[in-house]
Order: structure tokens, then C-alpha cells, then sequence
């Protein structure tokens, strides 16, 4: 599969990578939109939460507690962040394996920016 993500996962394209377990892989964005700015991906491959089914439901908490670790251990814990998901073209969605970004580490602007 012709997948940009699923090639950071695989290594065969470099990444920044923040966390790593079985289930999930977590690097920098490469083009930051925020002081702090990370993406939280299942190795798995999801286009994105429309194709999001039951059988994921575990997977995808696996990858949310994961975004509130790479969060904390960014120093976001207290401050606080912003986890998002683009789903699809209206939303700006470019890179169709579902990922979350993490934001923080400055005020940040109106979600319909
Ligand atoms: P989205 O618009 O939600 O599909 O966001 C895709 C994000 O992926 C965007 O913020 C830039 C980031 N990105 C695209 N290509 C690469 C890459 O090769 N490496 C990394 N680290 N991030 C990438």
C-alpha cells in the first residue's frame, strides 16, 4: 500500500519519532503549527475515522491515551493541548492514515481556523 505513514511506521522514511509501542507510533509533524506539534498514528492502517470500525474502538483509545502521553511528556500537561482529527476533504485532511494531532505550547486560536 502506497501510504506515507505507513512507511514513517515501517522506517522507510525518517521521522522524529516521540513513542513507539505494538499498537501505536507517535513522531513530530513536519510542518509545525504550533510550538508543539505531534502526530499520533495506529500502525495499523485507518484513512481515517470514517473508515473507523468497531473492532477499533480498543486500538483508537490505545491511540488517545497515547496522545495524552506524548502531550505530558511534552510538557503540555498542565497548560494544556489540542487533539485533532481531519477527516476527509472538507476538512483539509492530506494524508489518509488516520493520525491525531497534538497542539500546544502557546495559546491557540479558534478550533475553524
Ligand atoms: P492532515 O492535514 O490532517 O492530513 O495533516 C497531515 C500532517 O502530516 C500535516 O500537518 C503535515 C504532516 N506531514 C506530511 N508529510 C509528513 C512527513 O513526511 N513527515 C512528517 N513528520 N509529517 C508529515
Amino acid at each position: 500500500m502506497d501510504c506515507l505513514f505507513c512507511k514513517i511506521v515501517e522506517g522507510t522514511i525518517p521521522s522524529t519519532k516521540v513513542y513507539e509501542d505494538e499498537y501505536v507510533y507517535a513522531f513530530k509533524d513536519i510542518q509545525p503549527q504550533a510550538p508543539v506539534h505531534l502526530l499520533v498514528i495506529p500502525k495499523k492502517h485507518i484513512a481515517s475515522l470514517n473508515e473507523a470500525e468497531p473492532g477499533d474502538a480498543e486500538l483508537l483509545g490505545r491511540v488517545t491515551l497515547a496522545a495524552q502521553r506524548v502531550a505530558k511528556e511534552a510538557g503540555l500537561g498542565d497548560s494544556g493541548y489540542r487533539v485533532l482529527t481531519n477527516v476527509g476533504k472538507d476538512s483539509g485532511q492530506v494524508v489518509f492514515h488516520i493520525h491525531f494531532h497534538v497542539l500546544g505550547g502557546e495559546k491557540l486560536g479558534a478550533l475553524n481556523a
